[in-house]
């Protein structure tokens, strides 16, 4: 095939306005999953994330109160406005998982939840009379919070990172890592990097042939630094002629965005600024894709015309 340049501007090179202008008007959907046990910081991270008050903490204001639980799969959503994006976002918090003294089949509950959605839109889209616009509700990104103990996963954690990463993008997070020092954080993260390889689990981002040389280096810097140490705040204080999150500690402050004391702005970067629509992408055409032609090869099978067994 040889291209053709035509003789005059024609203006079809304005089709990447047209298509960001309808997508202006329709507006963006995230749903975002975070998953790990109770007081590990979700809420407040989510809340940095996108320094907004949008999941429920009210973080504790004396020691002796007790950590506020999420009893039920519980799912808030906001719209966010940037510069004319308008980005509706969908935190689902889970129930603290692996608070039980059993916590046999804790998981169930989460994983019945994507299914769900995944099967909610399947459902949609096959109707006969169907929406131009599904209401999109499927997972797009689990965090996935690990308690910052230095000993690695619990087998608990395993089960359910290899359960979850089957069915939907899954980001692991250390949770709370002011709590340990530099060193103590960089031989944590290298040996749950070396659990994550020997259990195989299958994180995000994947390797996609779609990606050019830069995209692919970029991708290798995030798979090197994942789980990301990150650290959340509902606390703000001015550095340096800004408001950023801050964690005050007896003996300093951490400034959230300071690159130096964690690894929260990699992770928000990548989450919100680099992977957004990867994220949201990757969830259509691999994890629901997987869920769709399964469910429909099974639909298949069913009412296909059995053999009639001849009993003699
Ligand atoms: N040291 C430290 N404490 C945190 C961090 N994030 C949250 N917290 C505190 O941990 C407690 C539980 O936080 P919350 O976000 O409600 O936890 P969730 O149950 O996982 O949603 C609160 O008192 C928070 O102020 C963090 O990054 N570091
Ligand atoms: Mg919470």
């Amino acid at each position: 095939m040889t291209s053709i340049e035509p003789k005059n501007y024609v203006g079809f090179d304005t089709i990447t306005r047209q298509i960001e202008r309808r997508l202006l008007k329709r507006g963006f959907q995230l749903n975002l999953m975070v998953v790990g046990q109770s007081g590990l910081g979700k809420s407040t991270l989510i809340n940095t994330l996108f320094a907004s008050q949008i999941a429920h903490s009210h973080g504790r204001k004396s020691a002796d109160e007790p950590v506020e639980r999420t009893p039920e799969i519980q799912s808030v959503t906001h719209t966010i406005v940037e510069n004319d994006v308008r980005l509706q976002l969908t935190v689902i918090d889970t129930p603290g998982y692996g608070d039980q003294m059993n916590n046999d089949k804790c998981w169930e509950p989460i994983v019945k939840y994507i299914k769900d959605q995944h099967s909610l839109y399947l459902r949609k889209e096959l109707t006969a009379q169907r929406d131009k616009y599904l209401n999109d509700t499927r997972v797009h990104c689990v965090l996935f919070f690990i308690q910052p103990n230095g000993h690695g996963l619990k087998p608990l954690d395993v089960v359910v990172l290899k359960k979850l990463s089957e069915i939907a993008n899954v980001v692991p997070v250390i949770a709370k890592s002011d709590t340990m020092t530099l060193a103590e954080r960089e031989s944590f993260k290298a040996k749950l990097q070396a659990e994550f390889a020997q259990y195989k689990l299958r994180l995000y981002p994947y390797a996609s042939d779609e990606y050019d040389v830069e995209e692919r280096e970029y991708t290798e810097t995030i798979r090197n630094m994942i789980p990301f140490a990150v650290v959340g705040s509902s606390e703000t204080a001015t550095i340096d002629g800004k408001e950023v999150p801050v964690r005050h500690h007896r003996w300093g402050t951490v400034n959230v965005e300071n690159t130096m004391h964690c690894e929260f702005v990699h992770l928000r970067s990548f989450l919100i600024t680099t992977h957004l629509q990867d994220l949201i992408d990757t969830t259509a055409h691999t994890h629901y894709e997987s869920f769709r032609s399964k469910q429909l090869l099974a639909l298949k099978e069913n009412s296909a015309p059995r053999k009639r067994v001849e009993s003699k």
